[in-house]
């Protein structure tokens, strides 16, 4: 038996992600931030799931997030930028709260230089989509709602 989904997801975005589709087109693909938002939000009305999908720059806003999704969110998924690779603060909130929180990359972080090899925050998530482009969205979307539903 599954729990009904009756809190949005959410989808949080890192530093730097507002410059999707802009620059290093050849990394991380010609789709703009707005442009992923809306094909996350197409996919979720289709799975008759509600996205809260936000974007900042700043690592203490994340934590922030991650706080109020504790309460307010069924699931997170979270392309953390760089602070992947860094952020304690970020760990220890997705550590101290109950909803299940994906992390989400649109390029292969193993691929690439080492120091994106290593996530901070991976160990305290069910798990990591990385590597497929901007099609990782709704993907993480849709394994969300499966992950939730087994619960
Ligand atoms: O692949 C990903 O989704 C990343 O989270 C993107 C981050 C990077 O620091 C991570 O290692 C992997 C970078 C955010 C996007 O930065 C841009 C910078 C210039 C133009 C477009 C994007």
């Amino acid at each position: 038996m599954s729990a009904a989904i009756t809190k949005p997801i959410f989808v949080l975005n890192g530093p730097n992600l507002n410059l999707l589709g802009q620059r290093e087109t050849g990394t991380y693909g010609s789709k703009t931030l707005s442009d992923v938002e809306a094909e996350c939000r197409t996919f979720a009305d289709g799975q008759s799931v509600s996205i809260d999908f936000r974007q900042s720059n700043h690592e203490g806003v994340l934590v922030d997030w991650m706080q109020e999704a504790h309460s307010g969110s069924s699931g997170i998924i979270i392309n953390a930028g760089a602070y992947t690779h860094t952020s304690i603060a970020l760990r220890d909130a997705i550590s101290g709260i109950d909803p299940p929180v994906l992390e989400l990359h649109v390029s292969n972080i193993h691929a690439r230089e080492s120091f994106r090899h290593t996530s901070m925050i991976v160990s305290a998530c069910i798990g990591q989509i990385c590597g497929l482009g901007t099609n990782g969205y709704p993907l993480a979307i849709q394994a969300m709602i499966d992950y939730l539903k087994t619960q």
